[in-house]
């Protein structure tokens, strides 16, 4: 068994109502870079995303396209699996609500909600969003001049009457105001836990948990003629890919609970209120911390099909570049607001942090080491101040990503690597190794050899926002394997002089747009 300390990281799980869309890259490729950072960290990490097949969202687009809700089902999550490959996301489990294990999970789930005395039948009466998969109250929709009534995140709102289980949510409201106060960190970042506490603080109404009328769903234990409201099936796929409620010694149960779920801030509601009353009635262990991320606007615009501004991953990623498309999003986006991207702005980070920033420091000091040194990393020579104080600013560098994506702060890391990329930049500069080729070939060696060692650290440090051209750049500098984690930066894994170099190429191209290409 792992001595590693465990760490469970959660996607939401998308409807695949439809095709994966660039919100949903954006929450996996941030996911991804969290798990890998904690991974490269030391930590023995679970890393968890996957489809949400259920509800009657999804029943209702497979009846207009003329298919069963289940072929829908089977064809789009297909498309968030093909998703995951095309940018490299490294998650450990893929969840579909639909498979037999989850089923198990849900039921035992309501079982024991029921005998803990949370769940009671009586009817429903009200406001249903379908695309939201939400019940709201009259008093958060609004009758608007196209005589249609809409819900607080616009989608239009239908008028539900049927037989229902209820879920007793009105019994947790001091109980969810205390896991807020004791567990500060439960919610971020600040504006939504601020959000929550006072929706709870208004006062919760007890929630409807099964539906009669569609029956697309997991079937209510002991009552066949309910299925369950699809967000107390989604919402439990975090427990069932552990395998805790069925062993809680079985060989992923040590990572429930999770240390952070990733999602949203529209699904803030149900992952800082509901689930969390859900496990507490259940007896189950509580998440860690619940972290919303903003939305993506094109151009500040929000994306929709009527305005036909929705940009597909794909494209994206085949027209910019993996690498370059993870990085824009991660340093561009404060995780946790929303944030606008454009082509322009993909091509300026690209051609100012990449082409001209680690590209450019890793391929002057590496061709000069080629050039100069029989292609070997040059013996340093006494370390000058200047010397020490870049070598100083990548060594510290991992406490301050640390810290900042240990609160998901996730743009503060990598700002703080691009700090390095700058100083090293300024550094090789001053330092001017070009003039001391002909003036004073070893303290040349040595400004090569500092440049190298940060240029080595940057690149370990990036691992986790841009995988595949990190390690390019650490293959460059003859970095194995297994010494590219994060125990090795600083003093620990220094370069060692005379470690013959393969011939540098170039890991950042600038981008140059397709209209200037045809000038
Ligand atoms: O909400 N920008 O699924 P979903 C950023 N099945 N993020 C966005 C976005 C945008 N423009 N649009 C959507 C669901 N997202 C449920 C979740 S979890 C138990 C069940 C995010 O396919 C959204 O906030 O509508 C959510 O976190 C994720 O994409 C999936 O959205």
């Amino acid at each position: 068994m792992s001595s590693k300390t465990p760490y469970y990281i959660t996607t939401a799980i998308s409807y695949p109502n439809g095709k994966p869309h660039i919100g949903h890259a954006y929450e996996l490729i941030a996911t991804d870079a969290m798990a890998r950072f904690q991974r490269l960290d030391g930590k023995d990490v679970f890393f968890l995303t996957g489809t949400d097949e259920h509800g009657q969202k999804m029943q209702q687009t497979a009846r207009n396209e003329g298919i069963t809700a289940a072929e829908l089902a089977e064809r789009n999550s297909s498309e968030f699996r093909e998703m995951g490959k095309l940018l490299n996301s490294s998650n450990d489990d893929f969840i579909r609500t639909t498979e037999a294990r989850h089923h198990a999970t849900v039921q035992e789930v309501w079982r024991r909600m029921e005998k803990n005395g949370d769940i009671y039948k009586d009817s429903y009466a009200g406001w249903y969003s379908v695309r939201d998969e939400a019940y709201f109250q009259e008093e958060e929709t609004e009758l608007r001049a196209d005589g249609v009534r809409y819900g607080p995140q616009g989608a239009p709102v239908e008028w539900v009457e049927e037989e229902s289980y209820f879920f007793k949510l009105s019994a947790y409201e001091d109980k969810l105001l205390k896991l807020y106060e004791d567990q500060p960190d439960f919610i971020g970042p600040n504006e939504r836990r601020n959000e929550v506490i006072s929706f709870v603080k208004s006062g919760l109404k007890d929630l409807s948990i099964s539906r009669t009328t569609f029956d697309w769903g997991i079937k209510v234990p002991g009552d066949d003629k309910h299925v369950m409201y699809v967000w107390v099936d989604a919402l439990t796929n975090y427990i069932t890919a552990t395998g805790y409620v069925e062993d809680e010694n079985g060989p992923r149960a040590k990572y429930w609970p999770a240390d952070a779920h990733i999602i949203g801030k529209d699904i803030i509601r149900f992952h800082a209120v509901y689930w969390p009353a859900f496990l507490m009635s259940a007896g189950l262990p509580l998440p860690k911390r619940v972290y919303a991320h903003g939305f993506l606007l094109n151009k500040g615009e929000k994306m929709s099909k009527s305005v036909g501004n929705v940009i597909d991953p794909v494209n994206l990623v085949n027209h910019f570049g993996l690498d370059q498309v993870r990085y824009f999003f991660l340093r561009e986006v404060s995780f946790g607001q929303d944030g606008s991207y454009s082509e322009e702005g993909i091509a300026t980070r690209i051609n100012a942090d990449l082409a001209n920033g680690i590209g450019n420091l890793a391929s002057r000091s590496l061709s000069m080491i080629a050039k100069n040194c029989e292609g070997k990393i040059p013996e340093p020579g006494p370390l000058t101040d200047a010397d020490k104080a870049i070598l100083a600013t990548a060594d510290e560098a991992i406490a301050i990503c640390r810290e900042e994506m240990g609160r998901q702060q996730i743009h503060k890391a990598v700002a703080a690597v691009i700090n390095i990329v700058n100083e090293a930049d300024r550094y090789f500069a001053a330092q001017e190794p070009w003039v001391l080729r002909k003036t004073d070939v070893a303290r040349m060696g040595t400004v090569l050899w500092v440049t190298a060692e940060v240029v080595r650290q940057i690149a370990i440090l990036f691992q986790p926002i841009m995988p595949a051209s990190s390690a390019k750049i650490l293959d460059l500098v003859a970095v194995a394997e297994e010494d590219r984690t994060f125990d090795k930066l600083g003093e620990a894994g220094r370069l060692k002089p005379g470690t013959v170099l393969e011939a540098p190429s170039p890991v950042f191209p600038r981008y140059v747009a397709p209209e200037a290409d045809k000038a």
